[in-house]
């Protein structure tokens, strides 16, 4: 395991109380929820018990205010053993950051509190059937009537949407404005007019539930309009820039648990009268292996460490730990599979799982080619 200089005390008590309940009681049941698709509830009551929700949530506001780094650290030990469980956990900073960004002094003491303590859980609800890389292009329409705003339109692949108290939903209260005309609300599952829609059947994080939403006449007080109208899309992006580099330390967790798993097999699976470790082939996937997980974790904690040194999230290093991550991961576990050989493509081992897993963190918080088109339009100074 590398050697984290640059952990403070506290950074390393909460990586390690996330290590050990990651490694005694989430991973032997990870393979359990994955299998039945079914919802993590106890280990989830376990993190809020634990106080691991509130670990981005401002100290003001009940949470412990351990920054982004922190928020890495717990998504990458998370993501070792279950990263469906991860992105559950996950899925509450990013529905709960924009509060914390352009929340009202009321709106921070509703929703912070709860959210911090696992009384309930957050969601972000950006994209729509036809407005996925393009979350521009959103149509769902928020119309101003007296003191609500009366909210219609679908949205689809809202990670834990179901079982979220507060979700961070985008709508547009000009579609003729494009980005200028999206808004952020705070919609709870009440609301009248709001019913959460189909559970997507996915490759994997089978055990994290993707639904889709459905807003008809959907009321939301003008209270839980959150930044003003038009705010939204920026509201949106800067969320992104926080928690891409968290979906990159889950990247990062399922890549070195699938380098964990080859280490181990390569070292007691015997061929031709000897461990295939002992073979050049074998280490040097190893190496290359262990050289992307390095290389990705540096990146995330490097982008994590200048958020938590109050510099605006670096747009560019965000997309670029984020996709690297997820490249990595993608690269690792296929490797691990390859290693693994024939046993390696059933359910006997846990390294398909990884492969399975592994392949939403190039798509999701934005797709690896939205990433490179970030990192390029900042590069070549268009943006
Ligand atoms: N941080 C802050 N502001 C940002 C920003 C960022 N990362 N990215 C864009 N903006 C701002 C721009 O500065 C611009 O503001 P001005 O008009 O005041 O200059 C505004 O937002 C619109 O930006 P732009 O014109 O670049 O928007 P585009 O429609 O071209 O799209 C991309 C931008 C492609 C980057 C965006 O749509 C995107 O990230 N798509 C992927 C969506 C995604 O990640 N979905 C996953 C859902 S969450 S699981």
């Amino acid at each position: 395991m590398q050697q984290l200089y640059y952990l403070t005390d506290e950074q390393r008590a909460v990586r390690d109380l996330v290590r050990e309940i990651a490694r005694e009681k989430i991973a032997p049941v990870a393979a359990y929820y994955d299998e039945t698709e079914s919802y993590p509830e106890e280990i989830m009551k376990l993190l809020a018990q634990q106080g691991l929700m509130g670990i981005w949530v401002p100290e003001a506001y009940g949470g412990t205010g351990m920054g982004a780094l922190a928020v890495s650290l717990v998504a990458e030990e998370l993501a070792w053993a279950c990263a469906a469980t991860a992105t559950n956990w996950g899925a509450t900073p990013l529905g709960g950051y924009p509060i914390v960004l352009a929340g009202t002094e009321e709106q921070k003491r509703r929703y912070l509190p709860r959210l911090a303590g696992g009384e309930i859980l957050a969601a972000y609800s950006l994209s729509e059937p036809g407005a996925g890389s393009d979350a521009a292009a959103l149509q769902t329409t928020a119309v101003r009537k007296g003191d609500r705003y009366i909210l219609n339109g679908t949205k689809l692949w809202c990670s834990n949407g179901s079982n979220a108290g507060v979700i961070t939903l985008f709508a547009t209260v000009d579609r003729s404005k494009g980005a200028k005309g999206i808004t952020a609300f705070l919609v709870e599952p009440g609301f009248p007019g709001f019913a959460v829609g189909k559970k997507e059947k996915k490759m994997g994080i089978r055990a994290s539930p993707t639904v889709a939403f459905h807003l008809q006449d959907c009321e939301v007080p003008v209270e839980n309009r959150l930044g003003a109208e038009g705010e939204g899309f920026k509201i949106a992006m800067r969320t992104l820039d926080f928690t891409r580099p968290m979906t990159g330390a889950t990247a990062v967790g399922v890549a070195q648990a699938a380098l964990d798993a080859a280490i181990g097999y390569a070292k007691e699976r015997k061929q031709f009268n000897q461990p295939i470790a002992a073979f050049q082939g074998i280490q040097f996937m190893l190496a290359d292996m262990a050289m992307q997980v390095h290389g990705a974790r540096l990146m995330v904690h490097h982008v994590a460490s200048l958020v938590d040194r109050g510099a605006l999230a670096s747009i560019l290093e965000a997309s670029m730990a984020k996709c690297f991550a997820a490249d990595a991961a993608m690269h690792v576990a296929t490797d691990a599979v390859q290693i693994f050989g024939g046993v390696g493509y059933t359910r006997e081992f846990p390294v398909e799982r990884y492969m399975r897993d592994a392949k939403i963190m190039q798509i999701y918080e934005g797709t690896n080619q939205i990433q490179r088109m970030v990192i390029a339009q900042q590069l070549l100074g268009m943006r």
